[in-house]
């Protein structure tokens, strides 16, 4: 959040106004609402899924940054980023993209076009759920600019979360390749289970977002949204007869994980479930 909070700050004066999407991570869309308002900064809100208006909001030349999941917590969507990057270009916005649910290993947004990749890097880079930290990635001049406010901030990392980061550093790319294996195949257990309502997972060719996920990342990353055939009480039930996974919010580390999102945040689907990892449990179906 730290690394979110700066670089919007760092990046849009006061007047100026912010893009994001409806389906992103909930913190940032509440800092975004709730806190740069108060310093006089617009925001906008798009359904990922509506390109039409996207492109419409940043046509309209005002536009100071867009930020955005890709992919998008916890509805696994994602935006073309090239292709967004593009329309933000053309009228001088710059484009942000949170990039932590697709791993560094999955996604290069940088690669194509974003000015500022942020990750939250308690996630996949340190990978064993035991340290909090965020990083962002962009041109030098972006980054000195952001850095000032970060060390304003006093969200300095300690050096024992350093330390902890550059050792799960070595094993991202093995963690990561297994988490895109086995949760493909969760996915697809899931897909074919007939008490399995919905499935969100870009990895699967039967998802909206399959087309453009493919286009720009490797694998598709370790976690798999679902809906169960039932109410609030019967994704209950279900989560609390699991075995392997625990409950809890994170993603990326070495444990499977499992929660209930609106179970705690009411205003969507109560059956949601959102399940992360499936790291070292293949044989166990
Ligand atoms: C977890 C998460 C964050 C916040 O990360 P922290 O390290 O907990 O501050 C930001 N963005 C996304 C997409 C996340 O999943
Ligand atoms: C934004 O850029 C596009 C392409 O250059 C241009 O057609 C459009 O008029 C611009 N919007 C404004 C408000 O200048
Ligand atoms: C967008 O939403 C419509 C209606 O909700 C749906 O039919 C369509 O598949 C969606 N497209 C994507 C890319 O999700
Ligand atoms: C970069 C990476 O590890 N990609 C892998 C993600 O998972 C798929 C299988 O689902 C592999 O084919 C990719 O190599």
């Amino acid at each position: 959040m730290n690394a979110i909070v700066a670089t919007l700050l760092a990046l849009v004066p006061p007047g100026g106004h912010v893009v994001t999407t409806t389906d992103c991570y909930s913190e940032a869309r509440a800092f975004i609402r709730e806190r740069l308002s108060k310093m006089g900064i617009r925001s906008t809100f798009v359904d990922l899924n509506n390109t039409e208006k996207l492109k419409a909001v940043l046509d309209q030349d005002d536009v100071t940054v867009f930020y955005t999941d890709s992919l998008t917590n916890p509805h696994l969507k994602c935006i073309d980023i090239k292709l967004v990057a593009e329309l933000c270009h053309r009228n001088g916005t710059l484009m942000c993209i949170d990039s932590t649910l697709a791993s560094p290993i999955n996604q290069k947004p940088l690669t194509l076009d974003a000015d500022i990749v942020v990750h939250s890097a308690t996630k996949y880079i340190a990978g064993h759920h035991d340290v909090i930290a965020g990083c962002i990635s962009g041109s030098e001049a972006l980054i000195k600019t952001i850095r000032a406010w970060h060390q304003d901030l006093g969200g300095a990392i300690s050096p024992d979360a350093a330390y902890m980061i550059i050792r799960g550093l070595k094993t991202m790319a093995l963690r990561v390749e297994t988490q895109n294996r086995t949760s493909l195949r969760m996915a697809r257990l899931l897909e074919n289970h007939p008490k399995i309502e919905d499935v969100y997972y870009p990895g699967l060719k039967s998802s909206p977002w399959h087309h453009v996920a493919k286009s720009q990342m490797t694998g598709f990353g370790g976690v798999v949204s679902f809906e169960v055939a039932s109410d609030l009480h019967g994704a209950m039930r279900f989560i609390d007869a699991l075995e392997i996974p625990f409950i809890a919010t994170s993603l990326g580390g070495c444990e499977s994980l499992v929660q209930q999102p609106d179970a705690v945040v009411h205003d969507a689907n109560f059956n949601l479930i959102t399940c992360v990892g499936f790291c070292f449990h293949q044989g166990s179906e």
